[in-house]
């Protein structure tokens, strides 16, 4: 298994300081360099935990250099690569969530990618964490385009199978994900299952944009809230904000406690 990172270590330290953290997510093909210094502006104002940049489809890999290099530049949150493909990878983040689509029917989105992009990683010396990433739902890009079966988003048992698979075989973080702009979130029922067993970092996404749902997952066991779509609809700050508010005081399990 690969070694903690500073970033990694910075973000549970974090977390075991600050409770539950929230992400703000940044995709480049949705924004322009511009446009993604002054989101990250904000957001690290509003007290957003890191960044994550990525998308499910990336193709231009010149302009997430160029959005990631106006972040680091912009603000000093730590910023994680959040990669869909081998075209989600630059040399200027600090880290990169490396991570297989564990519920692909692909063997390209499991291992085929990953080993792709592995030596460019070493290269790059960007910091690799370990990452399991679940699709639930039908309704997410990622689902489409990772070839996911995807887990029903009232089977718990299911999750937690995934989750613990994932935890033996070295992935410190696992990533729910219900997909962006999805109408409904991964259930507290399906988070508090998970979190019951799995002892690593545990990150949620998709269709969180309301105080409540962030409040929920987080007193579900989320160690981290991860914010997309949400920041590109007008007036955004008013709406994250209170999201940041609803999970700052609540402070998840952790593996080490
Ligand atoms: C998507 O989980 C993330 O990969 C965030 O989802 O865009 O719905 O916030 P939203």
């Amino acid at each position: 298994m690969s070694r903690r990172g500073p970033t990694e270590t910075k973000l549970l330290d974090v977390t075991k300081v600050s409770g539950t953290l929230v992400a703000a997510l940044i995709d480049p093909e949705d924004f322009t360099v511009e446009q993604a210094g002054t989101v990250a502006k904000k957001v690290q104002k509003l007290g957003a935990s890191c960044i994550f940049i990525g998308g499910s489809t990336i193709a231009d890999q010149g302009h997430l250099d160029e959005v990631v290099m106006r972040i680091k530049r912009d603000v000093t949150l730590p910023v994680l690569l959040f990669p869909g493909n081998i075209t989600g990878i630059s040399r200027h983040a600090d880290a990169i969530l490396f991570s297989s689509l564990l519920n692909s029917t692909n063997t390209y989105f499991l291992i085929g990618a990953q080993s792709i992009a592995s030596i460019q990683v070493m290269k790059s010396k960007l910091e690799a964490i370990p990452m399991g990433y679940l699709v639930f739902g039908d309704q997410s890009t990622t689902g489409f385009v990772g070839q996911v079966r995807p887990i029903p988003l009232n089977k718990p048992a299911i999750a937690v199978m995934y989750a613990m698979a994932a935890w033996y075989l070295g992935m410190r973080m696992l990533y729910l994900e219900a997909g962006s702009g999805s109408e409904k979130a991964i259930s507290p029922e399906v988070i508090k299952a998970v979190r019951a067993y799995y002892p690593g970092f545990l990150i949620v996404g998709g269709g969180v944009t309301r105080p409540e749902s962030a409040s929920a997952a987080a007193g579900s066991g989320a160690d981290m809230i991860v914010v997309g779509n949400l920041l590109q609809t007008d007036g955004y700050e008013k709406k994250f904000a209170p999201i940041i508010d609803a999970v700052k005081h609540i402070r998840p399990r952790l593996m080490d406690d």
